[in-house]
């Protein structure tokens, strides 16, 4: 069965746009590069990140990944020597890269040393932006499964060979971002650079996917049963969502970095279009993310929320508490539904 929300889903291409090769030849003439992933750097922005990284300075090009947060523990291979804290790192000759997002509002508090730099890049590959940034260059590609494949095409524009620590980061981008190579923006494109990961002596798939999937905390695991537990359904067991709350993670010892796996878990329930996680972060803040399996837009529902990401995977801050925010984002999510569907719920 065709449903519109297939077409509505697809996005436009923005219409400035740099090609991988011209932001090549700018990285090259850099004197310094500082990359910023976006802030709770997920794996692929750590992946993209300390990938280009890597590779410029195999080009002998003085480059450091910015961040002023800690990775979470299953993604701490990903640091590789790249990370720096420090907001001198950036003075007026340096290019500054944000890579995985294309505002300074999805940065946090870097923003202002991201200003400070010379020349701004951008490499992205989702959709929907604020809109609020301007860049000297930018390669925004929302049809890339993730901002780690641009990375790659990247890398081989600048004539990087790869090594290991470059393609264990390439891997860590691709799998975490296409959900292991299942989610529907997964293409040919994401496997076949995937396969060419395959050439670089000692690379072993199984090895990253062991760090990166394989060390769940027992906290984080207890986190995610409570979830499920209490997970609810609407539209006809459409779409299910559960809640975490601050009393959630003190009691399990969990952190709220450790939570994002758990949508897919009640994403991979027999019927489930959509799923939405609610995760309380302060008492007048709430996190929402949103994925939909095959038809429905979230990104659009993110966006009229003030948020935004994909087409299937999206989300939204709202500063308001829980009691509030669920049937905000239920009651938008079921208008969504209803007009992707053309079914009444
Ligand atoms: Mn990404």
């Amino acid at each position: 069965m065709e449903l519109p929300g297939r077409i509505q889903g697809k996005l436009e291409m923005k219409t400035k746009n740099n090609s991988l090769g011209e932001i090549a030849g700018e990285l090259k003439k850099a004197k310094r590069v500082v990359i910023f992933p976006h802030m709770n750097v997920d794996g692929d922005a750590m992946g993209t990140a300390s990938s280009i990284c890597l590779g410029l300075r195999s080009l002998g090009i003085d480059s450091y990944v910015y961040l002023d947060e800690s990775i979470p523990n299953n993604l701490d291979f990903l640091e590789a020597g790249c990370c720096t804290g420090d907001p001198d790192i950036v003075n007026g000759d340096t290019t500054v890269l944000m890579v995985d997002c294309s505002s300074v509002s999805r940065i946090g508090r870097r923003k202002d040393v991201f200003l400070r730099g010379g020349r701004s890049i951008c490499i992205d590959h989702h959709s929907t932006g604020e809109g609020d940034t301007t860049f000297d260059m930018e390669h925004i590609e929302p049809d890339s499964a993730a901002c780690s494949e641009l990375a790659y095409l990247l890398l081989m524009e600048l004539g990087v060979t790869l090594d290991l620590a470059m393609a264990n980061s390439l891997f860590a981008g691709i799998s975490t971002d296409s959900g292991n190579f299942q989610y529907s923006n997964t293409t040919a494109r994401t496997h076949l650079i995937a396969a060419k990961l395959f050439d670089v002596p000692g690379f072993d798939p199984k090895a990253v996917s062991s760090l990166v999937y394989e060390r769940n905390s027992f906290s984080s695991m207890k986190m995610s049963s409570l979830v499920v537990e209490r997970a609810r359904f609407m539209c006809g067991g459409k779409l299910v969502y559960g809640e975490i709350t601050m009393d959630d993670l003190e009691r399990t010892g969990a952190q709220m970095n450790e939570t994002d796996g758990i949508i897919q878990r009640l994403m991979s329930i027999d019927g489930v279009e959509t799923a939405v996680i609610f995760k309380e972060n302060g008492p007048d803040l709430v996190k929402v993310s949103m994925r939909a399996r095959s038809w429905l837009n979230v990104g659009d529902v993110a966006q009229r929320l003030g948020g935004g990401g994909h087409v299937r995977a999206a989300g939204c801050s709202l500063k308001m508490g829980l009691d509030q925010a669920e049937p905000v984002v239920l009651d938008e999510l079921k208008k969504q539904m209803e007009i992707d569907s053309q079914e009444k719920f």
